[in-house]
């Protein structure tokens, strides 16, 4: 079946109320769900049924209160865990990927030296070359990245990856160029040298099914709210054996299993890397978020996004004057990064906006990917299973528009 006729979008789009609203006058069209995705009411109802039936705090209380908290907490566990193929207790809950992976650079930190280096990939966000650096700082190691071709796929050939390397930290999929990248392969290639390999999957999670052991990977950084979830909550996944190694680097309540004056034991996974009162509701309605997308098939999600993604390509490729960044196809999903020649994004941002259409301008968080462009920002349309085709025909006819007001 062709997959843009697989999904019901019409009926899908009910559960989104946001959508469902004028901006400037005109029906919205939401094309940034790569900076953060809208949310179906069964998400939003989530959250109001555990403030207005069950709030209380988790694994602490034997009240009525606190033992469903708890459950429903746990299962969130259980659900986001099962997505992505791994088992509950390697799910840790962090506020987004940005938490994750600098709760990786700071734990896995402690052992690395001056004499090692840490591989990233010159597409990566700041979330995944930030915490890195710092690290570095700390530790006098080098920082390496893996560089991009002419058409904006990793040039694996060219892979600074040695034996001194410790860790390689790699986007599944950029939140600039589209590119999927191959995550097996660099797994395997970190893997021979001894490296840990992460994958920041905060733009893949939402679009594909994901298997942590079919990708063989040590560790996985998400973001709640890029997947119909609530913003606050996100996910690192780790190995269970490697979580069980690792240290812990926030300390208190929640993640101990004894405590003396002058020292402390740790609690199991991942208790040990959740301190504090969690974001009970956020995780509760992130495992609702799990299930709307279970409900859709993340399959079909998958198959839906390529196509409307490909169908833009081709839609944007047929104006005049445009630079499209990325594959042109293939092994891309999701969203396009793009220029229209003498005019800047955030004039197109803008007057997009007036038509009712909301995409990203900017650098998209990642400056040294713009510098390796040669540019220092680009326009965004990002989709989700919510956008039609039409969405895309309304996107190209007021960019034509706009290319006529700047003649
Ligand atoms: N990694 C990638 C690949 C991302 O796209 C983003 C967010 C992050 C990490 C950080 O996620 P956070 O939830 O911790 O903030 N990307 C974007 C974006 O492209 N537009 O807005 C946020």
């Amino acid at each position: 079946m062709n997959p843009l006729k697989e999904l019901h979008i019409e009926m899908i789009k009910q559960d989104f109320p946001i959508l469902n609203q004028k901006i400037n006058g005109k029906p919205l069209i939401y094309l940034d769900s790569s900076a953060t995705s809208q949310k179906p009411k069964q998400v939003i109802d989530a959250i109001a049924e555990y403030y207005m039936s069950y709030n209380a705090n988790v694994h602490r209380a034997i009240h009525t209160l606190g033992e469903k908290a708890t459950l429903k907490y746990e299962e969130a566990h259980e659900k986001v865990a099962k997505l992505i193929n791994a088992k509950k207790e390697e799910i840790i809950f962090t506020r987004n990927t940005t938490e994750s992976l600098n709760i990786l650079a700071y734990s896995l930190g402690k052992n690395i030296t001056s004499k090692d280096n840490i591989v990233v990939t010159e597409m990566e966000h700041h979330s995944n070359i930030i915490p890195w650096q710092q690290l570095c700082k700390r530790t006098g190691a080098q920082l390496r990245f893996i560089p991009i071709d002419r058409e904006g796929k990793l040039d694996i050939k060219k892979s600074p990856i040695d034996k001194d390397t410790k860790v390689v930290s790699v986007a599944h999929v950029s939140n600039v160029l589209g590119t999927m990248n191959p995550i097996k392969e660099i797994s395997n290639i970190a893997h021979k040298f001894g490296a840990y390999c992460i994958v920041d999957g905060a733009q893949s999670v939402p679009h594909l099914k994901i298997d942590i052991k079919d990708l063989n990977i040590d560790f996985m950084a998400f973001s709640g709210h890029k997947m119909l979830g609530p913003t606050g909550i996100g996910g690192l996944y780790g190995k269970k054996e490697y979580l069980k190694k690792i240290n812990p680097v926030f300390f208190g309540g929640g993640m101990i299993s004894d405590v003396t004056e002058q020292d402390a034991k740790w609690a199991d996974i991942p208790n040990k890397f959740e301190a504090g009162t969690p974001n009970i509701e956020g995780a509760i309605a992130l495992g609702e978020a799990v299930d709307y997308l279970e409900s859709i098939g993340v399959e079909k999600i998958s198959r839906y996004n390529k196509d409307l993604t490909q169908y833009a390509m081709k839609r944007l490729l047929e104006l005049n004057n445009i630079t499209v960044y990325g594959p042109e196809n293939g092994d891309r999903i999701g969203l396009i990064s793009f220029n229209l020649v003498g005019i800047h994004p955030h004039d197109v941002a803008q007057l997009l906006d007036k038509e009712g259409i909301a995409i990203r301008a900017g650098h998209m968080c990642a400056k040294p990917l713009m510098r390796t462009l040669g540019i220092s920002a680009v326009c965004r349309v990002s989709f989700y299973f919510y956008n039609t085709k039409e969405d895309i025909d309304s996107l190209i006819g007021s960019l034509k528009k706009i290319q006529e007001v700047f003649k």
